[in-house]
C-alpha cells in the first residue's frame, strides 16, 4: 500500500495542505530518510576567482561561495555561464555536480561531467555548475569534513551527504538572490542519479526553487521505493551509509513500514514545475518506477487545479518526451548518464515555462 499525499483525506484543500499536510509530509522525509536539515543559516561570503570570456558569446565566472560558523567554515565553487549581450533579467539553470574529480574521470565517457552551456546560455538563460562536493566528499570515511564540520550529524535522524549537497543547492539560490541580473521567480535545479537525489531534495524544501529535473535519480529519488526494481534501501544505505540519515537503514527489506514513498517528495514540488527523465537500459534506477513517482505526484498538482503527467498518461516509448501542463518525463533510449539529448529535451520543457 502506498501512502497518502494528505495523511487528513478528509480536506484535501490547497490551504489545509500548505498550512499542515505539506510540512508534515516534509518532516517525515527529514526524520526518516533524508535527516533534518540544520536551520542556522550562516552568512555567505562570494569571491569571483576568475572571469573570462569562453566563448564570442559566453562569459564565464568562478565563484567560491563560503559559510563560516563559530570559527569554522566550508565551502565550494560554482561555474557560472552568462550570455554575452543580456536583454532583461536572466533565468537561471543551476546543475548539482556532487562527483568528485575521479568519479567524474570514471563517468567522462557517460558525458556525466555535461552542463552544455552554450545550448543553455543561447535561450537566454544563466548556467550555473555547482561543484558541490565541495560541501561534503562522496566518501563514508571522509564525508564529515566541510559541512559536517559546522553541522554534525548527531543523531540517527541528522543530516547526511545528499541532504548537505541539497543544502548547497539552496546556498547557489542565495547568491543568485544578491545579484539583480537574474530573474529569481525564475530558477530550476538539476541533477543527474546522486545529484538528481539532492536536486529533488533540495526543491521539495527550498520553494524558491521555480523547476526541479532529475536524471535518473532512482532510488530514493525520482522511483518509487515499493515494488521497485533494481537498487533497494539495503543496497543504497550498505553501499553510502552516508548519503541519508542513519534512520533510513532500517527499512532495508521493510519498504512497506515507511511512512512516506517517494511520489510524496515530488508532490513537494508542486506547484512549482517538475520534470524527470531515465535511460531506458537502467534498471537499476528502474524508468518504471520513477515514471510512476511522477504520475503519482499528479495528486498534489490536481489540488493547485493544474494539469500534470498523471495515471492517464501511459508508459512513453523508447525516446518519447510527455509534457503535460506543470510536469514532463523522458525516456531516453541508453544507459545511465546524462547526455546531450537529455539536455535538449529538457531545454524544450524550460522554453514552455521560463
Ligand atoms: C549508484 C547508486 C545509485 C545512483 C548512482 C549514481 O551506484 O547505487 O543510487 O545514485 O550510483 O549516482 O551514479
Amino acid at each position: 500500500m502506498l501512502p497518502e499525499l494528505f495523511l487528513d483525506t478528509s480536506r484535501p484543500a490547497v490551504r489545509v495542505w500548505e498550512e499542515a499536510g505539506r510540512g508534515e509530509i516534509l518532516d517525515l522525509f527529514q526524520r526518516e530518510v533524508y535527516g533534518y536539515t540544520p536551520i542556522v543559516q550562516p552568512k555567505l561570503h562570494q569571491k569571483v576567482t576568475r572571469r573570462e570570456q569562453v566563448s564570442p558569446t559566453v562569459q564565464m565566472e568562478r565563484i567560491t561561495l563560503t559559510f563560516g560558523l563559530d570559527g569554522k567554515e566550508a565551502g565550494f565553487e560554482i561555474l557560472l555561464y552568462t550570455p554575452v549581450q543580456i536583454a532583461g533579467k536572466l533565468p537561471a539553470v543551476v546543475m548539482l555536480n556532487p562527483f568528485s574529480r575521479n568519479q567524474a574521470l570514471d563517468h567522462a565517457r557517460r558525458d556525466v561531467q555535461h552542463m552544455p552551456y552554450e545550448a543553455i546560455t543561447a535561450q537566454g538563460y544563466a548556467a550555473v555548475y555547482a561543484l558541490v562536493d565541495g560541501l561534503a566528499k562522496d566518501d563514508k570515511d571522509q564525508y564529515s569534513k566541510g559541512v559536517f564540520e559546522l553541522f554534525p550529524r548527531e543523531n540517527p535522524h541528522g543530516w547526511g551527504v545528499i541532504s548537505a549537497w541539497a543544502w548547497g543547492g539552496s546556498r547557489v539560490v542565495d547568491y543568485l538572490y544578491t545579484r539583480d541580473i537574474f530573474d529569481h521567480e525564475k530558477i530550476a535545479v538539476a541533477g543527474f542519479s546522486r545529484g538528481g537525489k539532492a536536486a529533488l531534495w533540495c526543491a521539495a524544501q527550498d520553494q524558491r526553487i521555480s523547476m526541479v529535473w532529475s536524471v535518473a535519480s532512482g532510488c530514493t529519488g525520482a522511483a518509487v521505493t515499493r515494488g521497485k526494481t533494481g537498487e533497494h534501501v539495503a543496497d543504497i544505505t550498505t553501499q553510502f551509509p552516508h548519503w541519508f540519515a542513519e534512520r533510513y537503514k532500517e527499512y532495508s527489506g521493510n519498504e512497506e513500514a515507511l511512512p512516506v514513498d517517494q511520489h510524496l517528495l515530488l508532490g513537494l514540488v508542486a506547484p512549482r514545475k517538475l520534470y524527470v527523465s531515465s535511460s531506458s537500459l537502467d534498471n537499476w534506477a528502474d524508468p518504471q518506477s520513477e515514471f510512476k513517482g511522477l504520475a503519482l505526484a499528479a495528486e498534489a498538482y490536481r489540488l493547485y487545479g493544474l494539469e500534470a503527467v498523471d495515471d492517464h498518461c501511459s508508459f512513453p516509448q523508447v525516446g518519447e518526451q510527455i509534457i503535460k501542463g506543470y510536469t514532463g518525463y523522458h525516456l531516453r533510449e541508453g544507459e545511465h548518464a546524462c547526455t546531450t539529448q537529455d539536455w535538449e529535451l529538457f531545454l524544450r520543457f524550460i522554453r514552455r515555462h521560463f
